[in-house]
């Protein structure tokens, strides 16, 4: 089993948060995403959309969507749960997960897609969609910001695949100069809280 991988890209990060979560270790394997490695033949067999990460397991099956993997490991590894407990808490935690992903993720996702050289001939480019993307990302802070005033972690009290999805986006957000405001102040000791687990650094 092995975990295609990039360093530096906030959706494998995902996982190797919430592998260091779990306590789990997985063999990564580096994929050279600025030379667009991740684009060519031989591993779109492996991954279709051309993108990390991607879990290989033993038998050659590939599993990519970064969720998809998670739940792959939150089924084999249960303890600690990252992904609720029971039907109305794992609704809750998926919930907040997609409102994440679709709320954040991909809008600061998109404000470095449409304006980065990186992506430059990989997507079609439209800068006037990277702008609003900023905007759309930075209103949701605002807006994360409230949510966090009545609870420790964005799903409730308890650490989940939310923050991981939040924290992950939100650092990544720093290459489009989408930050946390200093008025956020639940939205700050929220990062706080999270950023400084040991998990952070994986
Ligand atoms: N929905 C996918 C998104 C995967 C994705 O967009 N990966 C990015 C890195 S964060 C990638 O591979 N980018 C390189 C490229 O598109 O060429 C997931 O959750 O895994």
């Amino acid at each position: 089993m092995k975990i295609y991988d990039s360093k530096t890209a906030p959706n494998p990060r995902r996982v190797r948060i919430f592998l260091a979560e779990k306590g789990v270790q997985v063999p990564y394997e580096e994929v050279d995403i600025v030379n667009a490695v991740n684009r060519s033949p031989e591993f779109r067999r492996k991954n279709p959309m051309g993108t990390v990460p991607v879990l290989e397991l033993d038998d050659g099956t590939c599993i990519a969507e970064s969720v998809a993997i998670c739940r792959y490991f939150e089924e084999l590894y249960p303890t600690p749960p990252l992904m609720g407990v029971d039907a109305r808490d794992k609704a809750i935690v998926e919930m907040w997960q997609r409102r994440m992903e679709f709320e954040l993720l991909w809008p600061i996702a998109n404000a470095f897609r449409h304006r980065h050289e990186f992506f430059k001939g990989r997507i079609p480019q439209v800068p006037e969609f990277a702008e609003v993307s900023r905007q759309t990302a930075e209103r949701n802070l605002s807006w994360l910001n409230e949510v966090l005033a009545d609870r420790p972690f964005i799903a409730g009290e308890r650490y989940t695949i939310a923050d991981i999805t939040a924290l992950c986006a939100i650092d990544f957000g720093r290459v489009s100069k989408i930050r946390i405001q200093p008025e956020q102040t639940h939205l700050a000791r929220w990062y706080e809280a999270v950023s400084t687990r040991p998990s952070a650094k994986a």
